[in-house]
C-alpha cells in the first residue's frame, strides 16, 4: 500500500474500542490500517453529516430550491413554493417509506415471478419444498384447500399473492390475517392496502412539488405504503420463500469470521434473495467442483452467509455467517475469501476497493444491482448454475493463486437460530395442539412481561453491535422475550445470546420460561423481510386471546438501534402503523417539537395505532419500550401479576403442562 494512502487512513484513526464491540471486526480494521486500506468505518469518521439533512429540513423536490430551513426555528420561514417544515419533513419521511417498501415488495415480487414459473411447470430447477405451507397460506386467505391438488391450489395461490402487487381497488389479500379490530381501525383511517405498485406511486405523486401540502394527509399514506410492505411484500416474500426452500426449525450455526477457513476455498454470498445462496448451495455441493477444489489443494468448498439472505440461509439450513452489514467490507481484510457474490439491497459500493485492494473476486448477479468496475455475472432462475458454477470455478482459481497473507480472527459463536412463526407455535404447544396460549398465559400470570422486536441494521456512525447487544441484554433481564432479525440477529448471535444457556441473563420469569421450553430469550427469526413473522406471530396473540382485541393491546414493543436504511424507515412505518410502539435509535430524520414530530411521536396512537419513539442510548431506550409495556399490562388489568416472579414446584409443573 502507498504510504500516502496509509496516512490518510491513519489521520482519522478512532480506537477501535469506540468503533465496534466485535473483536473480530475489529482485529479486521486494525489490519486495514496496516494494510492502509479504508473501510467504512473511517469514511463515517471523515464524512461529517449534514445536521439540516440529518433533521430532514431540506427539500430538493424542485429547481426553485434546494431550500434549507432553520431547525431552530422551524416556522420561522418556508420553501420559495410556500412549503412550510411539516409539509418538508412530512415529504421526505413519505419518500424514505416509498424507497423501502418498493425495495421490499420488488424483492417479494421476484420471489412470486419464480413461485408462478415452478408451478406452471416452465421453472424445473426449483421445486415446492413445502406443499403444507402452499395449503396454510392459501387457507389463511380462504381460498378452498380440502380435497384440492396441490397445484390448483399454489395456481389460486399466486393468483391471489399476485393482487398484492397489481390490485387497484379493494384490499391486499393478506388484510384477512389482520386482526379484525386493528383492520376496523384502518379502514376507518383510510389506510388499508389496495396494491402495493398503487400505494408507492401514489406516495411519490403526493410528495411532489404543488401535491399534497398537509403532513397529516401525507402521513396517512406513508402509513398505507408501509402496511403494503409488511403485510404485502414482505409477507408474501417470507410465504414464498418458505414454500420454495422450506420453513425454518431451529438449527445450530456458527457466527462471526472464525468460519472461514485456511485451507478451504472460502465464498461468501451477501445480499437479500434466497434465490442466488440456494443455488450456490447446490454448486458447492457438486462433487465435480468439490474435486476441482481439492485439486487445487484445498481440503473442501466452505460457503459462508453475511448481511440479510445470510441470516435467511442460516435459519433455514443452517449455514455459517461471517457476520453484519458493517462488517462485509471488513470480512475482505482477513485475505481469505476467495469470491464473494452480491445480489441485491445493503451491498456498499465500498467492497469494490477493499475486494481489489484483496484480491478477492467480487460479482455483482442481479441485474438490479450492478456496481462500476465489478465483474457482473447474471443469475438467471432458469439456468442458476450458470452463474453460481461460475463463481465457483473463480473462487477455486483465486484460492489456487491466493497471494497475499491470510489473517482469520480465530472468533466463531455457536446458536439456535430458525424460529418461525409456525416452530414458536409447535415450540410452546406441542405437535398434538400447536398454540400460542402458553406464551400468552405467560404474558398474563407476568413470567414474561412481554414481547420485543429488535431488528435491523448495524450503522458505523454508532459503535458497532453495542445498542443492539445492551438493549437486548436489558429486556432479557426485565423479562421481555425478545424476537430478532436481520443484522440485529446477528449481532446478539455473535454476544452469544442466542443460545439457549443464555436464559440465565434473563430475569426469574423468562429464564424459567426458557428452562422450561429449552429456548434462547432471544428468537431469531430470518432476514428483514421475515419481520413479517413478527406480524403474524403478533396476530396469533391477538386471536389467541386474553392480551386484548387488537394488535394496539398487546404488550409489546419495537426498535431498530442501530437502523441505516430507508427499508428501516418503511418497516417501522408498518409496525407503527399496526399499533406498535417503535424505537429508532442513532438519529431520528425530523425537528422535534414540530407539528409532524408530533403527529409520528403520539398523535398516531391517539388514533389507535401505534407511535414511534427515538433514544440513542441502550438503557433508555429499554426503559421508554419496558415503561409501554407496562402501560399496556395495565390497561390489560394483568399489572398486578407481575410481583408473582418466584416460582414453586406447582408453578413449574403448570408450565410444563401449559
Ligand atoms: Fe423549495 Fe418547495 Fe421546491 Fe421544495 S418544492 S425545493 S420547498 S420550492
Ligand atoms: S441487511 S436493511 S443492514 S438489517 Fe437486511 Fe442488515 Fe439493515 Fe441491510
Amino acid at each position: 500500500m502507498s504510504e500516502e494512502k496509509t496516512k490518510t487512513v491513519v489521520s482519522k484513526i478512532l480506537e477501535t474500542k469506540d468503533i465496534t464491540t466485535c473483536d473480530a471486526t475489529a482485529q479486521m480494521i486494525n489490519k486495514a490500517r496496516r494494510d492502509g486500506v479504508e473501510l467504512c468505518f473511517d469514511r463515517a469518521a471523515s464524512m461529517k453529516p449534514c445536521p439540516i439533512g440529518a433533521q430532514s429540513a431540506c427539500c430538493k423536490h424542485c429547481s426553485m430550491g434546494p431550500c434549507r430551513m432553520n431547525s431552530n426555528d422551524p416556522y420561522g420561514k418556508v420553501g420559495v413554493c410556500g412549503a412550510t417544515i411539516d409539509t418538508i419533513m412530512a415529504r421526505n419521511f413519505g419518500r424514505m417509506v416509498a424507497t423501502g417498501t418498493a425495495a421490499h415488495t420488488d424483492h417479494g415480487m421476484a420471489m412470486l415471478d419464480l413461485f408462478r414459473e415452478v408451478v406452471n411447470g416452465q421453472n424445473h430447477d426449483f421445486e415446492i419444498k413445502d406443499p403444507e405451507k402452499v395449503r396454510s397460506v392459501a387457507a389463511s386467505i380462504d381460498i378452498p384447500v380440502e380435497g384440492r391438488s396441490l397445484k390448483d391450489i399454489a395456481n389460486d395461490l399466486y393468483a391471489e399473492l399476485e393482487r398484492t402487487y397489481t390490485q387497484v381497488t379493494g384490499e391486499i389479500p393478506f388484510a384477512k390475517r389482520v386482526p379484525p379490530k386493528t383492520l376496523e381501525t384502518w379502514r376507518k383511517l383510510g389506510i388499508v392496502p389496495r396494491g402495493a405498485m398503487r400505494e408507492i406511486m401514489e406516495l411519490m405523486h403526493r410528495t411532489a412539488i404543488g401535491v399534497d401540502q398537509d403532513y397529516e394527509n401525507i402521513t396517512k399514506q406513508c402509513s398505507r405504503t408501509a402496511l403494503a410492505d409488511g403485510w404485502g411484500g414482505s409477507m408474501v416474500s417470507t410465504e414464498i420463500s418458505d414454500i420454495l426452500y422450506g420453513t425454518p426449525c431451529p438449527v445450530v450455526a456458527d457466527v462471526n469470521m472464525g468460519v472461514l477457513k485456511e485451507n478451504q476455498v472460502n465464498i461468501i454470498i451477501h445480499g437479500h434473495e434466497p434465490n442466488l445462496f440456494e443455488s450456490v448451495i447446490a454448486s458447492v455441493n457438486s462433487p465435480t467442483l468439490i474435486a476441482a477444489a481439492k485439486a487445487a489443494g484445498a481440503d473442501g468448498i466452505n460457503l459462508v452467509g453475511m448481511c440479510c439472505s445470510g441470516a435467511e440461509m442460516m435459519s433455514r439450513h443452517g449455514i455459517p455467517h461471517a457476520g453484519n452489514f458493517t462488517s462485509t467490507e471488513a470480512v475482505l481484510v482477513t485475505g481469505a475469501v476467495d469470491a464473494m457474490g452480491v445480489d441485491i439491497q445493503c451491498i456498499k459500493q465500498g467492497l469494490a476497493k477493499v475486494a481489489e485492494c484483496y484480491k478477492t473476486p467480487l460479482f455483482t448477479t442481479n441485474t438490479r444491482c450492478k456496481i462500476e468496475g465489478v465483474e457482473h455475472i447474471e443469475f438467471s432462475d432458469h439456468d442458476p448454475k450458470a452463474c453460481t458454477d461460475e463463481i465457483v470455478i473463480k473462487a477455486i482459481t483465486r484460492f489456487k493463486t491466493r497471494s497475499l497473507p491470510v489473517e482469520i480472527p480465530n472468533i466463531v459463536n455457536p446458536g439456535v437460530h430458525g424460529f418461525s412463526y409456525e416452530y414458536i407455535n409447535y415450540m410452546l404447544g406441542g405437535s398434538f395442539r400447536g398454540s400460542y396460549t402458553p406464551l400468552n398465559e405467560n404474558i398474563i400470570n407476568g413470567r414474561i412481561r412481554g414481547v420485543a422486536g429488535v431488528v435491523g441494521c448495524t450503522n458505523p456512525r454508532v459503535k458497532q453491535d453495542y445498542v443492539h447487544v445492551e438493549l437486548v441484554k436489558e429486556l432479557i433481564k426485565n423479562d421481555v422475550l425478545v424476537l430478532q432479525t436481520g443484522c440485529s440477529q446477528i449481532a446478539l448471535a455473535k454476544a452469544g445470546l442466542c443460545t439457549p444457556e443464555a436464559a440465565c441473563l434473563a430475569g426469574p420469569g423468562l429464564s424459567e420460561v426458557c428452562e422450561t421450553v429449552g429456548m434462547p430469550p432471544v428468537l431469531g427469526l430470518g432476514s428483514c423481510v421475515d419481520n413479517s413473522r413478527i406480524l403474524i406471530a403478533a396476530s396469533e396473540m391477538v386471536r389467541t386471546g386474553g392480551l386484548g382485541n387488537c394488535l394496539a393491546d398487546l404488550p409489546v414493543a419495537g426498535a431498530a438501534p442501530e437502523w441505516m436504511s430507508e427499508k428501516a424507515i418503511a418497516i417501522g412505518q408498518y409496525f407503527v402503523a399496526s399499533g406498535v410502539y417503535t424505537v429508532f435509535g442513532v438519529t431520528f430524520p425530523i425537528v422535534e417539537e414540530t407539528k409532524f414530530h408530533k403527529l409520528l411521536f403520539g398523535g398516531l396512537e391517539q388514533q389507535g395505532l401505534g407511535k414511534w419513539g427515538h433514544a440513542v442510548d441502550p438503557h433508555e431506550m429499554a426503559k421508554m419500550m419496558i415503561a409501554h409495556i407496562d402501560k399496556k399490562r395495565k390497561a390489560l388489568g394483568i399489572d398486578k401479576t407481575r410481583d408473582r416472579v418466584l416460582l414453586d414446584m406447582a408453578d413449574r409443573r403448570q408450565i410444563e403442562a401449559a
